[in-house]
């Protein structure tokens, strides 16, 4: 599959590289890396249908050259970190007539709904299985493209503290800093350059969440006001959730997330053993063992938190994860 994946993007003549909506560094620095690797042999392109490119981001190369509408023609679609094809945000009929599309991903509920499914999984990041990709096919990277599976991969894993890692996922990290990515450098972008407005969010949060389930669960609710009145913007809710799941009683950590639209966004985490992207997969939605989500248009963020509560109860019974 690897040489299948690799062969399939070499003959494109026009070649579309996809990111999820709201983007991740993961997700991104998948499509930078391609993007870097292939922009002098191939026409290439970089889409994303987000609008606002998330600030913390913005060191990424190429991460000015993203559009949020479609070039006029391409005839290859590579999708990254994504799921479902809907994280697109894009039509998969509409693709489909167009394109042959290349799904590379390290999600345990990826649907394969590719042309060509290049999905490991459970794997640390979908940087890597494009990296493993490139390394298999005797692809040179460039530091510009080391760097961005170096970042894509320590932001999946909260810097090696969670996610499905092993003893390759460390040399491969190696062979990046050999290849050029600055571990200090990015570490110092994506973890000490905090906007004030993200501060006082996770001020906000730490005082306003709730525990359940003799402190099991921890639940937070974010409105759209909560956002306005910290400063905050979307991409400042990323992480906050990580702030409740690493309290020490807390079995999952539950973040519903009001869209601008009114409609919902939930994040799950776990830390033992409940795998949350089946409880994502129940709604909708998915993801990973201990970290997944779903999106919702329930009226009231109560109602959902009931819901997953509901779940939750079922989970302990039937993974028999009730902690001591
Ligand atoms: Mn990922």
């Amino acid at each position: 599959m690897f040489e299948a994946a690799w062969k399939a993007i070499q003959k494109a003549r026009n070649i579309l590289f996809v990111s999820h909506v709201n983007p991740d560094c993961d997700t991104l620095g998948c499509s930078f890396a391609l993007y870097d690797i292939l922009q002098k042999t191939n026409n290439s392109y970089l889409f994303n249908a987000t609008q606002n490119f998330p600030r913390r981001l913005q060191f990424l190369p190429y991460s000015d050259e993203i559009r949020s509408f479609l070039p006029a023609k391409f005839d290859t679609v590579v999708v990254c970190d994504c799921a479902r094809f809907d994280r697109t945000g894009l039509d998969i009929t509409a693709i489909r007539n167009e394109a042959e599309i290349i799904n590379i991903d390290h999600h345990l509920t990826n649907s394969n709904f590719g042309d060509i499914n290049l999905v490991i999984s459970p794997h640390a990041s979908a940087c890597m299985v494009v990296y493993e990709m490139l390394k298999k096919n005797g692809v040179k990277l460039t530091p510009k493209a080391a760097s961005c599976l170096y970042a894509g991969t320590v932001d999946d894993t909260g810097f090696f503290a969670y996610g499905a890692m092993d003893a390759s996922t460390f040399s491969n990290m190696s062979e990046l800093v050999s290849l050029g990515a600055d571990p200090i450098s990015i570490s110092k972008q994506l973890k000490q350059s905090v906007p004030l407005a993200r501060f006082r969010l996770k001020e906000y949060v730490s005082k306003s969440f709730d525990l359940l389930r003799n402190g099991m669960v921890g639940l937070v609710f974010i409105y759209q006001e909560d956002l306005k009145r910290t400063g905050a913007k979307r991409e400042d809710t990323e992480d906050i959730i990580n702030l409740v799941r690493d309290l020490v009683s807390v079995e999952m950590a539950v973040m519903i997330l009001e869209e601008e639209d009114g409609s919902f966004k939930i994040s799950l985490r776990s830390k033992n053993s409940l795998d949350v992207s089946k409880i994502a997969l129940k709604f909708g939605g998915g993801g990973h063992f201990g970290a997944a989500g779903f999106e919702s248009s329930m009226m009231y963020a109560e109602d959902i938190a009931q819901m997953i509560l509901n779940e939750f109860d079922k989970g302990i019974k039937e993974y028999g994860t009730q902690k001591q």
